[in-house]
Order: structure tokens, then sequence, then C-alpha cells
């Protein structure tokens, strides 16, 4: 959930949360360095007084302030058009959640799960029954979801438009009467999350919070099977008091941690510059280079041993020079010459073949960095997900078939 003073996003609490996160600061990183360099060109600029002699009809300078802007585009445009698509992917869901909003509370119903059939209302803990746990966020009975198994939400309402909003997680979906919307519901880890009706619904539309407790899928499965209600656990209370002095200390600290982020991530731009200008198309290139190279190392070895030989015997080395290179252009001659039909095929399919190969090579090259660019997680954390999954679901269906084989 959110806290005072928070600059960045909440902690992504599903793989969409943690990317979508990794956009914003993503984001930021760019916005940042744009903004920070045309601040410092523009108070450079109004005060100096010889402007003209270099900023005016700099044919360079037009060109690199058409073409970065268009990159820099590109590269925020790209991983956010990735993700917006993958906010609309439900997968293989093992059950369904169906959320729908009232004027002003929420109501939860699990009727998706074989033999059970359970319904609650979710209403926001008033000031006056609080004890302890985070104002106009708590609920009587929170909406309780396993971790790390994939769900479905389904949201609708029953009178005007709500929204079913878990900003940790990445969702805002609407929920719209005579409408049914889905999401899905896949947190990483046991936890409490909050969110709130986000869509203007009425007077009480502040009163409304959601409270998604992820449990883990044991306790989910029993529980839902055994229609059990979750206990609110109790919660500390933060420490509010505050001093003149520290609040000084807090904004020299803040000053201090501005400018040694700004110069870390001047330095960082730097290095992701030269490592997807170069260091990524560089290694592809010498990766699918590799065959050319040895050619290129063994002639260069017979070259260097012709050269010993001529300066040992340079006559005879000199002579069968001549000879090497008079066969080749001959041999050359004799083949387009005897077999002009072959000839032509060849160099036309080695034409072919090396556009062809170009175009391949100029693909590979930006599939790379696109995918670089637009993920901000790795393979190994999607593959950990994927693997915990899969035993999750095994897990699911092992309780659910153990509860009912008895019929
Ligand atoms: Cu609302």
């Amino acid at each position: 959930m959110s806290l005072w003073s928070q600059m960045g996003l909440q902690e992504g609490t599903s793989v969409l949360g943690i990317e979508v996160q990794g956009l914003y600061d993503y984001s930021m990183f760019i916005i940042v360095l744009v903004f920070s360099f045309v601040a410092y060109f523009m108070v450079k600029i109004v005060g100096s007084k010889l402007i003209g002699r270099i900023y005016s009809d700099n044919q360079l300078l037009e060109i690199l302030w058409t073409v970065l802007p268009f990159g820099f585009l590109l590269a925020l445009g790209l991983p956010s058009i990735k993700l917006l698509y993958l906010m609309d992917e439900i997968d293989l869901p093992e059950a369904s959640i169906k959320v729908v909003g009232h004027q002003w509370y929420w109501t939860y119903e699990y009727s998706d799960v074989r033999g059970s059939s359970y319904k609650f209302d979710s209403y926001m803990v008033p000031d006056s029954f609080m004890e302890g746990g985070y104002r106009l966020l708590e609920v009587d009975n929170r909406c309780a979801v396993p971790s790390l198994l994939c769900m479905r939400g389904l949201i609708t309402s029953d009178d005007v438009i709500h929204s079913w909003a878990i900003p940790s997680s990445s969702i805002k979906v609407d929920g719209v009467p005579g409408r049914i919307n889905q999401v899905k519901l896949c947190f990483l880890r046991p936890g409490v999350f909050y969110g709130q009706c986000s869509e203007l619904c009425g007077v009480n539309h502040s009163f409304m919070p959601i409270c998604v407790e992820s449990v883990s899928v044991e306790i989910y499965t029993n529980w839902i099977i055994e229609n059990h209600n979750e206990v609110l656990s109790s919660m500390n209370k933060g420490d509010d008091s505050w001093t003149w002095w520290g609040l000084l200390a807090a904004a020299v600290k803040a000053v201090g941690k501005s400018i040694y982020w700004l110069g870390s991530m001047y330095a960082m731009f730097l290095y992701y510059l030269f490592y997807y200008s170069f260091y990524v198309p560089g290694k592809f290139v010498v990766l699918s280079s590799w065959g050319f190279a040895q050619w290129f190392v063994a002639s260069s070895f017979a070259f260097a041993k012709w050269c010993v030989w001529f300066m040992d015997s340079p006559v005879e080395a000199f002579v069968y020079g001549v000879g090497y290179v008079v066969g080749s252009v001959w041999s050359v001659i004799v083949f387009v010459v005897t077999s002009p039909v072959k000839a032509t095929f060849w160099f036309i399919s080695s034409i072919y073949k090396g556009v062809l190969s170009f175009g391949m090579f100029s693909y590979s090259v930006f599939e790379a960095v696109a995918h670089s660019l637009t993920s901000f997680t790795d393979d190994g954390f999607h593959g950990f997900v994927m693997e915990q999954l899969n035993w999750n679901t095994k897990k699911f269906l092992w309780i659910i078939a153990d509860r009912y084989k008895n019929g």
C-alpha cells in the first residue's frame, strides 16, 4: 500500500505489477535525463550572447534533435504497448472469484470451486470500530485469494459503475452493470493488499475500499471448502511524531540523495547506451561471424607462412605466389567460360543469400534489443514463477480431489 512521502510506485505484488514498476522507473529515468539536459541547455543558452555562432543553421544539430527524440519516444512507447496488451491476458485460470460492486460495498462470490458456493459482503471498518489497522482501507471481510495460483476475477456491478483496483498488482477493472469484465489474479506472495474504488460512484465512493488477502494454496483451498472467514490480523500503528530538526535533516538528505541519483543515472545512461549500441549488436556480430573469422585466421596464417618463405628465398616464393594467383584467376575464367549457366546461377544465388543474411542479421539485432528493452524481469524469474504456478496448480487440484473423492 501507499505510505507517506512515497515517491515511486508501490512494490509490485504480481509479475505484471513488477513489470509496470519497472516501466515506471525506466520512464522516469529517461524523462529525468531529458528534462535535466534540456533545462541545463535552456539556462545556458538564455544567458549566452554568442548563441548565433553555434546554434543557428547547425545542420548536424538539427538532424540530432530530430532523430534522438524519435528514438526516445520509441524506447518509451514499445514497452508500454507490450504491457498494455499483457494486462488483458488471462492465461488459464484455475477458478473464478466474482466481484460485485454495490453502493457502497463489495460482494465477493466464490462459486467456481466444485461443490462450494460462498458469498459475503465486504464493508469498510468505520473509525469508531477501528482497533489498529489502516484507516479507510480496512474491511470487515477480506477477499481471500491464493498466492502463486492463476485465478480469474469477474468484476461487475449491481447499480452504478464502480472500479475494482489494486495498484500494487496493476489491477484496475471497471464494474459495469449488465457487463462482466475479467482480470487475471496472480499474486506472487502471501500478504494483504489494499485498493480503493476507482470510479466515482456516489457519496460514499471513498468508503468502499478493496482489501485482498493472499494466502498459500493449501490454506486457501481448505478455507474455500470449509467456507471459513479469515480473522483480521492486528496491525501496528505507524509513528507520526516529527520535529523541525528532523525535517531539516530530511531536506538535506533529500538534496544529497537527488544529486547522487542524478549522477548515477547519467552513468547508467552511458552504460546502457554502450550496452545496447555496441555490446548487444557486437556480441551478435562476433557469434555470427565465427565461420568467417576462422577462414580469415586460416588465410592470414597461410599468408604469414608465405611471407616467411618470401624472406627466406624470395624468387621461389614469388614464382609460387604469382602461379597461385594466376591459377586461381584462370580456374574462375575456365569455370565461367565452360559452364556459364552454372556460374550465373551461383553469382545470383550468392547475392540473394547475402541480402537475405543481411536482412536476417538486422532483424535478429532488432529483436534482441527490443526484447531486452521491453522486459523488466529476467527469464530466470519467469521460469521460477512458472514452476511455482505448476506446483501450486497440482496442489490445488489434489486437495480438491482428495476432499471430494468420497462424493
Ligand atoms: Cu466507487
